[in-house]
């Protein structure tokens, strides 16, 4: 296990979350925490039953997954719990290094967390599903327009040492995750830069772990 600082020190890392076909707030964290490589024990609780309420509740202060226990921590929301990886693993290198590049992976990673309102409720994660394309209003077009717009300057800014939106891996791409997810379920069009991110992500041997995991799930939600 890599170094680790301040209490929490040596404890094991647990990460409550969702279903893996429909959580797309814990494929963020999960993302975030493989890319650590630390070993950790994950809690899934199925969204949508009549018991998931009770059960996030007995796990999350804010009665929201995911949620990341170190030690006598309880760490919820996925930002929060990305910067605290980010800061017990500086070897993992989590955000980019070049402090030019950090900015524009933290605006958005930030703009992803706080933003694209339309695009969550109309193309909900339902990851190993294809279903049709919802109407595209204009609300739901300029979500879809301002993510490709991100990843064609993060690409284009900061991404000339590998295939992700600032080269290697980082969070910026364990937030829009989800999203590759969306579009490949929803099929909008895209610009051609933009397919290939979403094969790039698609293809990360992590997004596929959790894919192949959600296969495997046996619950289904009806409307995600
Ligand atoms: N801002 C939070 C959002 C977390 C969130 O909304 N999680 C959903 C599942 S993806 C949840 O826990 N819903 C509660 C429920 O379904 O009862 C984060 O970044 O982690």
């Amino acid at each position: 296990m890599a170094q680790t600082n301040g209490d929490a020190g040596e404890d094991k890392l647990t990460l409550v979350i969702g279903n893996k076909n429909y959580s797309s707030w814990s494929l963020r964290a999960w993302l975030a925490l493989e890319m650590t490589g630390a070993p950790f024990e994950e809690v899934v609780i199925p969204l949508d039953r009549d018991d998931t309420a009770a059960a996030i509740a007995a796990q999350s202060p804010s009665r929201r997954v995911p949620v990341l226990k170190h030690g006598r921590l309880a760490i919820w929301d996925s930002l929060a719990i990305a910067e605290y990886l980010a800061e017990l693993y500086p070897e993992a290198a989590l955000w980019p290094s070049d402090r030019l590049a950090r900015a524009q992976a933290r605006a958005v990673t930030a703009e992803m967390h706080a933003g694209f309102a339309v695009l969550r409720k109309q193309m909900p994660m339902d990851l190993r599903a294809r279903h049709d394309l919802p109407t595209m209003t204009p609300d739901l077009a300029a979500d879809v327009a301002r993510t490709c717009q991100i990843w064609q300057d993060c690409r284009a800014g900061f991404g000339q040492d590998g295939d992700f939106l600032f080269g290697a891996p980082s969070i910026a791409d364990a937030f829009f995750a989800p999203v590759v997810s969306r579009f490949l379920t929803y099929r909008p069009e895209l610009p051609e830069m933009a397919e290939r991110y979403l094969a790039t992500v698609w293809n990360w041997p992590a997004m596929q772990s959790w894919a192949a995991a959600a296969e495997q799930e046996p619950w289904h939600i009806e409307n995600p």
